[in-house]
């Protein structure tokens, strides 16, 4: 076996252990060790022969112990023992995206299911929501997974592919032929789905390098492979296409991945007409010299364009504006101050008020607010008013407590079907901050949903709505809505419109947020989060943010405590 064959089984045992429910710290010696294995710059059997298996940081006494095993018979017998005791259908499981070990042996324990098929059946039959710890949303999750694995899906969300992209990337990182290795493609420019996942790595020797890329345990078969160019079929249902260019080629080969293939096409015409030719490795002038491009931003400036990021690539005129010097100072991740919607243990959270603020805190923030659903919301534990009373006392409290971190009170009220607001008047002017959202009735035509959005922003206590489309990706279709009158009335009352960071929302999208902006209208980047973890998807959030062109300015969560809660206590007209 080689390195890389020993990498995957090491991999393998690591899942196999986590699997078999065995001691965490093991699996992840095992996953460790791999990673290790995986950037050797030369061959195991060498260093064992040469007696110094043990220098590499890392390998235990243990662990060499089977490295010399698997290196003087080829094979290992705690790993054909360990494959023996954990059932098939529990690694088949693992291979759906968003199922992890805990799921899976949950999945296995409860349904007795013998496979994925039977996984999917028990899922449409409403059977997964009633598992311990899982839900309607954790069953739906499953059901796209199924089908990205099987390939039904052609377009993947943003939060699910990139992930597994991420994981990619570091193991292409880890192979040692590769000099430098960087996402591109739609994955890059952080659109809200993704068709394949585009990678770009430096180095000189393509073969090493895709030879690696062939083992590694997430690839599952080989689609094409020629000298530059590989496309692989991940072991989770998505293509990944990996350039492999020389090292002069590498920011010429990730700026045309990068696309869009509208933006390349434009500048493309551009040049010819400065009398310039531009491809995937580089640019050069009629009488054939190159022009020297040793970044991104080189080539822009060859064409007399300011850098243009990557979320801006879509033809929409971000060229003419680098061109005259008026792109925004895009919102970068850093700029965000703190989250103004997430859920707690009081209604279908799973963290406590205080530990969200303990995350946040760590996460830089310096505000963050709870918003609990209200009480028409019975499948997600909505408070009762008298419960919402003493959550604001509770929040009041601990703000005693917290230094340099302030919370909010605040609700995630319903908007009723008729307009009206699930909690009365005189309970909202008590909150810091209200968040109305609608959570049922779909199905009502454009105008009863629009004016019953604009009946809600009329609401003088009203500072955000939330997810202001309902939209979830992949599933369910925004509701009939008339978006320009939303914008509209969002200007005219003062109403701040949320972007919601949750990988299946994204919503406002990039082009109605850049609307809404355009209008004067501010937006509120939140993440909706119902655990710690969750705060994390800020990151999501922040893309739309930056495809739709906002600057700090437009985002109230990017601005100083004060200057927002000022803002809080004036902006409705
Ligand atoms: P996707 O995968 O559908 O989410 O979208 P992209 O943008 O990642 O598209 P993809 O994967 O087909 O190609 C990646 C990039 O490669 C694309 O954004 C620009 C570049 N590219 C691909 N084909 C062409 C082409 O025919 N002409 C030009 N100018 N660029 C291309
Ligand atoms: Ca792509
Ligand atoms: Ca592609
Ligand atoms: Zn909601």
């Amino acid at each position: 076996m080689n390195n890389a064959e020993i990498a995957a089984l090491f991999w393998e045992i690591s899942e196999l252990l986590e699997l078999s429910g065995d001691n965490p710290f093991k699996a992840r010696a095992y996953r460790h060790a791999a990673e290790k294995i995986e950037s050797l710059p030369e061959p195991l059997s060498t260093m064992y022969e040469e007696g110094r298996l043990g220098d590499i940081e890392g390998i235990g006494e243990a662990l060499k112990k089977k490295l010399e095993e698997i290196i003087t018979t080829g094979r290992l017998r705690y790993y054909e023992d360990l494959n023996e005791k954990v059932p098939r259908v529990l690694v088949e499981l693992l291979d759906i995206p968003g199922v992890g070990p805990k799921t899976a042996r949950a999945l296995y324990e409860h349904l007795h299911i013998g496979g994925i098929d039977e996984l999917e059946a028990a899922a449409k039959a409403g059977r997964v929501r009633e598992l311990p710890g899982m839900g309607v949303k954790t069953e739906q999750n499953i059901l796209r997974g199924i089908q990205m694995l099987r390939g039904r899906l052609d377009r993947i969300p943003l939060g699910v592919a990139m992930p597994i992209a991420q994981d990619f990337i570091e193991s292409i990182r880890r192979i040692p032929q590769v000099l430098e290795v960087r996402a591109a493609g739609s994955l890059r420019r952080r659109k809200e789905t993704i068709g394949d996942i585009d990678i770009v790595a430096a180095s000189g020797d393509a073969i090493a390098v895709m030879d690696a890329i062939e083992k590694l345990p997430r690839t599952r078969e080989v689609l094409s492979r020629g000298g530059t160019r590989m496309v692989v079929m991940a072991r989770d249902g998505i293509k990944v296409d990996t350039w492999v260019v020389g090292p002069s080629f590498f920011w010429s080969a990730l700026h045309h991945s990068t696309g869009s293939k509208a933006h390349n096409v434009k500048l493309r015409g551009m040049a010819r007409e400065m009398g310039l030719k531009i491809n995937e490795y580089g640019i050069s002038r009629e009488d054939g010299t190159e022009i020297l491009i040793n970044r991104e931003e080189d080539i822009y400036s060859a064409l007399g364009l300011d850098f243009i990021a990557p979320e801006l690539r879509e033809d929409t005129g971000e060229i003419e504006a680098a061109r005259e010097g008026r792109l925004p100072r895009l919102l970068e991740p850093g700029d965000i101050r703190g989250d103004l919607h997430m859920h707690s243990t009081w209604s279908d959270g799973v963290t406590s008020i205080e530990e969200m603020a303990e995350a946040a805190r760590r996460m830089g923030y310096s505000y963050i607010a709870i918003c609990d659903h209200s009480k028409s919301l019975g499948v997600a534990r909505g408070l009762a008013e008298e419960t919402l009373r003493r959550q604001v006392k509770a929040i009041r409290e601990l703000n005693k407590r917290l230094t340099g971190m302030r919370v909010l009170a605040g609700v995630e009220v319903d908007i009723r079907r008729d307009g009206t607001l699930d909690h009365p008047d005189e309970l909202l002017a008590e909150l810091d901050i209200v968040v109305a959202s609608v959570h049922s009735g779909f199905r009502q035509d454009a105008d009863t949903m629009t004016a019953r959005i604009i009946a809600a922003m009329r609401n003088p206590h009203v500072d955000i709505i939330g997810h202001p489309t309902g939209r979830l990706l992949g599933r369910r279709e925004p509701y009939a809505v008339n978006i320009d009158a939303l914008i509209e009335a969002a200007a005219e009352t003062g109403t701040v419109l949320e972007i919601n960071s949750y990988p299946d929302r994204l919503d406002l999208s990039d082009i109605h947020a850049r609307m809404a902006k355009e209008r004067g209208v501010k937006l509120a980047i939140n993440t909706d989060a119902h655990s710690r973890e969750q705060l994390g998807y800020i990151e999501y959030g922040v893309s739309v943010a930056r495809r739709a062109w906002l600057s700090r300015d437009d985002v109230i969560n990017a601005w100083e405590g004060e200057r927002l809660l000022k803002f809080l206590g004036e902006h409705k007209h």
